[in-house]
């Protein structure tokens, strides 16, 4: 019997790691990998199977030594430890397989894995399979077109140590409509959005009860609303197995801002108990906006649709880019103030990269602009391109938006402003009585007494409590969130 091993490699602490935050619910990861689970669940039956996700325990001598095979899936971000798994694999004499998004977007550096997988594996691993079975095997396995997603099989959940995560991932649909410049989503899963049967879905969410999860799941979609005929039909069938069966879970996905124009869905998402939504804001802009070719979001009043999307109590959580070339000289100013003005607390803010292979990818080139491959870490402040602005400004003022909408007085009020906002919100989420008066004791000692900003501190949780206190656990999820935020920025 074929003994398979799955690696997660390590990612650096970025602002989606959530890395200090995590601490205080005593989790080690946010979410599991979702590619991994997938193509464990395309395995032979017969096959044994561990799952290593370095983000939350070490890989070991013992793990490789076991293995006959090794799967790993790596993003770019994770390209160093990638690296070092596939060597310590080799070193051992494994049979070593690579896919995922960043083997999938980068042809040039490929690591000295045996197999590499471009693209999504739903046909190319049966293939690899088959001609392992005859000893026939291939170095790249390439999809020739992109899968329907009826051949997705239920992650094996049953993989992932449920108590190391703080939510739980599924996938509905991938591809999106849209064309943004920098993006490489439309690159890799396409510009035609597919999706799942509803009965695929349920059945999802079934495996996940079935192994005992409970409490937030991710629908990890780039863009959930995509192929809004199909969601449409989704949610109502979700909101009936949610009551069905008590409410198990609440929701957070990533969309498009014209979410904003669908009140029907905007229903929907709360009667199925969405609680956060990412949205791809980008920028105040409408000339840096045009030249993302981001149409979606010109056109409308940004600020206002943040607030409708708000006021069906889902928190919006949102994307901003600094460094495109049609970025005016307040850019800096004018994200601090949308920032504020939107009341969204989670503010991912990046420098414009360039991944491989994205339109932006290839104009940079043609106008010689590109600088090198990108880290995949947007946040950290460097660029692979040059920009129109002078980079130092650039990045001198990249980093003031970050200190100042993660300065302690600054977060907290925004995320007081956000629950004001979130109006008609689902039932304020079920508590898990032990697991969050524990949490409180850890944010209320980190923040409240060690923090040299305390006094804010109690004063948000006095506001909270006050005025907020049926989303209370909600508020001191943002107080911690704030804190990771924060201790990033100041690495900076
Ligand atoms: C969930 C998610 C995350 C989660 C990660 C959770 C986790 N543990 O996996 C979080 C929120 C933490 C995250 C963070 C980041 N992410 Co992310 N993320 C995603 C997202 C939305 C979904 C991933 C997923 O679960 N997909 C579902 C599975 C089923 O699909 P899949 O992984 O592609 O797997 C399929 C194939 O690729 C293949 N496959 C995958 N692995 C393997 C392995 C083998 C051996 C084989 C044979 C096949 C195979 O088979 C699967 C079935 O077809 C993707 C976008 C997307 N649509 O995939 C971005 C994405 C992967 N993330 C991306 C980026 C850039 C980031 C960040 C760097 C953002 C940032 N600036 O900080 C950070 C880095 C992490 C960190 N902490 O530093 C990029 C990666 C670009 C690249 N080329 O590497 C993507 C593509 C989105 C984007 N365009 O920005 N992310
Ligand atoms: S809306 Fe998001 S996923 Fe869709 S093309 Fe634009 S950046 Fe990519």
């Amino acid at each position: 019997m074929m003994k398979a091993l799955l690696v997660y490699p390590e990612f650096p602490d970025t602002y989606w790691s959530f890395r200090h935050a995590l601490k205080f619910e005593g989790r080690q990861s946010a979410f599991p990998p979702l590619g991994l689970l997938t193509v464990s669940a395309m395995l032979p039956r017969a096959w044994e199977r561990r799952l290593v996700d370095m983000n939350v325990r070490r890989l070991t001598d013992a793990d490789i030594e076991w293995a006959d095979i090794v799967f790993v899936s790596a993003m770019i971000v994770q390209k160093e430890s990638l690296e070092r798994v596939v060597e310590m694999c080799k070193a051992r004499g494994k049979r070593t397989v690579v896919g995922g998004p960043y083997v999938s977007t980068s042809a040039e550096h490929l690591p000295e894995a045996d197999h590499i997988f471009v693209g999504e594996a739903e046909t190319t691993l049966p293939d690899f399979l088959r001609d392992f079975e005859s000893g026939e095997t291939k170095r790249i396995y390439q999809a020739a077109e992109r899968p329907t997603l009826n051949l997705t099989p239920i992650p094996d959940f049953r993989l992932a140590e449920l108590g190391r995560y703080s939510a739980m991932s599924v996938q509905y649909s991938r591809g999106c409509p849209f064309q943004c410049e920098f993006c490489d989503i439309i690159e890799i899963y396409g510009r035609v959005p597919r999706t799942k049967s509803n009965e695929q879905m349920l059945a999802e969410l079934d495996a996940l009860r079935e192994v005992g999860w409970r409490g937030l799941v991710f629908i990890v979609d780039d863009n959930f609303i995509g192929n809004k005929r199909n969601v449409k039909r989704l949610l109502p069938e979700l909101v009936e197995w949610s009551d069905a069966h008590g409410r198990p879970f609440s929701f957070i996905t990533e969309a498009s801002v014209n979410l904003a124009e669908d009140d029907a869905l905007l229903e929907l998402m709360r009667r199925a108990n969405f609680r956060r939504v990412f949205l791809g804001i980008e920028t105040p802009v409408e000339e840096s906006l045009k030249e993302a070719q981001k149409g979606q979001n010109t056109r409308r009043d940004l600020l206002e649709s943040v607030r409708k999307i708000q006021s069906y109590g889902l928190e919006v959580m949102a994307g901003f880019i600094v460094g495109f070339d049609n970025d005016p000289e307040d850019i800096f100013e004018r994200q601090i103030n949308f920032i504020r003005e939107s009341a969204i607390p989670l503010a991912m803010v990046g420098l414009l990269t360039a991944l491989p292979d994205t339109q932006l990818w290839r104009r940079l080139k043609r106008e010689g602009r590109l600088l090198k491959e990108s880290s995949g870490n947007n946040t950290e402040g460097s660029l692979n391109f040059v920009p129109r602005m002078d980079t130092a400004r650039l990045v001198e003022g990249y980093q003031r938006i970050l200190r100042t909408i993660y300065s302690p007085a600054e977060y907290y009020q925004r995320a007081l402003d956000c629950l004001s906002h979130l109006t008609q919100g689902p039932e304020p989420r079920r508590s898990r009585f032990t697991d969050d008066v524990k949490a409180f004791v850890r944010v209320a000692v980190a923040l409240g007494v060690r923090d040299p900003a305390r006094a804010e501190f109690w004063r948000y949780m006095k506001s909270a409590v006050t005025t907020h206190r049926r989303n209370f656990a909600h508020a001191v999820t943002l107080a911690a969130m704030g804190y990771h935020f924060r201790k990033l920025t100041e690495a900076l």
